[in-house]
């Protein structure tokens, strides 16, 4: 009887989702929301847990924050009611009163805490914010290829349009750094329309590690300023940059610092991805329009760890420029990293470019001869089938660079995969000696 029972209203449940499903099948979803479902973290990552590899693909450290960060954070949790409750909805007030000093130390003028700074969940909310808040219906928005991903989802949730730009390796034959890769003038030049709202750049760039030379910067500057375009910049690399290159911020360029909008993340420069504290900052006749848009969707970030992040740029402001700086210290342990890997996949036969900053190298596969044959993925890019293949049958996980190209460009880069270096040497070793065994033919 009691099964009879369980059984009913098992049938019954099954109706009513089917009645309410029928009932909805006119369309549930927005329209903003198609063609962006696919994710590649949400993809990769699945994967490389599903099979327990080596994970060189998602970029976050597993290493925990320094010290005095991580005891900030104790102290702020247990510093009384308040640290428990909301903050001021535009970011906690310590916060962005050290990241005003901080950042118009290095932009060299003066910025409003309360007015030209917005404190975003990560610098992936300050991103959306930007585009939510800027980018109308029919607008085109330049982003320069490879890109972190989800910028062009975002144009496009805001209604507006991608045009794309690619870096291209400076000539044939061996690239051996991230500097090869440039952007001509020209053809950036001729992007530029009566229609474009916005240029996004990102330096040190994701995935390839490009730091943009003073140079190259001011070639984008001079065109945002004949076109009265915005410059969206993500720098949440800001600090880890290597053998001597100079991260410049374009805000900090002439005439630039009103049309730009720099977006920063404490999880990148405190090794604190979790906390997922970013922010944006820019002149406030910009700012005030990403506030409008975190107000109405967000409003409040999580108090203590922006208090945490508060103390955390207080000691590093004390500290700048000195070999106690965190952001002088983590580079110079990155910069072992980058040379570990880099001498690691030199002798498998990957061709590794040397980044010249960030937190990930790419890798020319091309030599790489594997039977992909796997009819799952036959009709996936090259690299995506590789990637699989490398997390299913050899525990490694990384990232196929062509997901960071448009659809227009993907198909020329299919023979490059992103690692992520940011990682205790142990995994590293790891990972090592799973490429070592594999090109032994173990
Ligand atoms: N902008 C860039 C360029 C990023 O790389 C990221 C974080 N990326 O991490 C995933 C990966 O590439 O493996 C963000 C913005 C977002 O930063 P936050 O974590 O502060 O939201």
């Amino acid at each position: 009887m009691l099964r009879r029972i369980a059984s009913l209203a098992v049938n019954c449940k099954t109706e009513n989702v089917a009645k309410f499903e029928l009932k909805m099948s006119r369309r549930l979803n927005a329209r903003r929301i198609e063609g962006v479902d696919k994710n590649i973290w949400v993809e990769f990552t699945q994967l490389a847990a599903d099979y327990k590899a080596v994970n060189l693909g998602q970029g976050f450290p597993d290493f925990s924050p320094p010290n005095y960060l991580q005891e900030a954070f104790c102290k702020a949790l247990t510093g009384g009611c308040s640290m428990h409750q909301y903050t001021r909805a535009f970011g906690h007030p310590p916060l962005v009163k050290i990241l005003a000093k901080f950042f118009g130390m290095i932009v060299g003028r003066q910025v409003d805490a309360m007015e030209d700074i917005l404190v975003t969940v990560g610098a992936y909310q300050a991103l959306f914010c930007t585009f939510q808040a800027l980018v109308d219906e029919g607008d085109e928005v330049i982003i320069i290829e490879p890109f972190f991903d989800c910028y062009q989802p975002m144009v496009m949730m805001a209604g507006g349009k991608a045009v794309y730009v690619p870096l291209r390796p400076r000539a044939e034959g061996k690239l051996l750094s991230s500097e090869d890769w440039v952007l001509s003038t020209e053809e950036l030049a001729s992007k530029f329309s009566q229609h474009t709202k916005a240029i996004v750049i990102n330096t040190p760039n994701n995935p390839l590690g490009k730091v943009y030379k003073r140079e190259e910067l001011q070639v984008i500057a001079d065109l945002c300023i004949k076109h009265d375009v915005v410059c969206i910049s993500d720098e949440v690399y800001e600090w880890l940059t290597y053998d001597g290159a100079e991260h410049v911020k374009i805000a900090s360029l002439p005439g630039m610092w009103e049309r730009t909008v720099t977006i920063g993340s404490a999880g990148k420069s405190f090794s604190a991805t979790g906390w997922k504290v970013g922010w944006a900052i820019g002149s406030d006749h910009i700012l005030k329009h990403l506030k409008t848009v975190h107000q109405n969707s967000v409003y409040h970030c999580a108090t203590a760890a922006q208090e945490a992040v508060a103390q955390g740029f207080q000691r590093e402001y004390e500290q700048f420029g000195t070999p106690e700086s965190y952001f002088q210290q983590l580079p110079d342990r990155l910069h072992h990293k980058r040379r570990k890997l880099a001498t690691c996949l030199e002798s498998v036969g990957l061709q590794p470019i040397l980044p010249e900053g960030g937190y990930f190298m790419i890798a020319d596969i091309s030599s790489i001869k594997v039977d992909l044959n796997d009819p799952n993925t036959q009709n996936e890019p090259h690299d995506y089938r590789f990637v699989k293949w490398l997390i299913k049958e050899k525990g490694l996980a990384t990232i196929p660079v062509s997901a960071f190209f448009s659809p227009e460009h993907r198909e020329d880069f299919q023979n490059y995969i992103r690692f992520c270096f940011v990682k205790e040497d142990s995994t590293l070793n790891a990972a090592e000696d799973i490429l070592r065994k594999w090109s032994d033919g173990k």
